[in-house]
C-alpha cells in the first residue's frame, strides 16, 4: 500500500487545488492531506483564511481522491507527519520547489506544476473589487 502525503491551506478551494490533489493521488494507493490550521496560516501569511479550518477540512474530506485529512499545526512538524503517517511520497506544487528536498531520506519528494492563472489571492482581489 503506497501512501502519498501533501499539505496546504486550501482556502477558497478552487480547480488548482483539485488538479494538485488528483495528480498527487495518482502516485499511490491512498492520499493523506495535512490542512494548515488557522493559526499556522496566520503565522505564514499574517491573515486568517477566509474559510476556517473546520470548513476547509470538511471540503478536503469530501473529495474522492482524499483518504484522510489531518491538521497541519506547524511547518516544522513535516518530518513528524511523514513518519507518523508512514508516507512513501510527499507531493507539493512547484511553488515549493526544492523546499522539502531534505525529506528525500525518508520518502520520495515530488513537485508538480501549479495550475496557471488561478490563485486564492487573485480570487480575493477580484471579489473584493467587484
Ligand atoms: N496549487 C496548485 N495550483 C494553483 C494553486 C495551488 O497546484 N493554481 C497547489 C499548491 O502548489 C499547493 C496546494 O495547491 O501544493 C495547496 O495550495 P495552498 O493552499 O496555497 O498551500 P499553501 O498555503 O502554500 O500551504 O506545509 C506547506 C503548506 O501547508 C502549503
Amino acid at each position: 500500500m503506497k501512501t502519498v502525503i501533501t499539505f496546504g491551506t486550501f482556502d477558497v478551494f478552487h480547480v488548482g487545488h483539485v488538479n494538485l490533489l488528483q495528480r498527487a493521488a495518482a502516485f499511490g494507493d491512498r492520499l493523506f492531506v495535512g490542512v494548515s490550521t488557522d493559526a499556522l496560516n496566520f503565522s505564514k501569511k499574517q491573515r486568517y483564511p477566509i474559510y476556517n479550518q473546520k470548513d476547509r477540512m470538511k471540503i478536503i474530506n469530501s473529495l474522492r481522491y482524499v483518504n484522510l485529512c489531518f491538521e497541519e499545526e506547524s511547518l516544522e512538524l513535516k518530518r513528524h507527519y511523514i513518519e507518523y503517517y508512514k508516507a512513501d511520497v510527499l507531493v507539493m506544487g512547484d511553488d515549493w520547489e526544492g523546499k522539502f528536498d531534505e525529506f528525500s531520506d525518508i520518502c520520495e519528494v515530488k513537485y508538480l506544476l501549479r495550475t496557471p492563472s488561478v490563485s486564492t489571492t487573485q480570487l480575493i482581489e477580484v471579489i473584493s473589487s467587484s
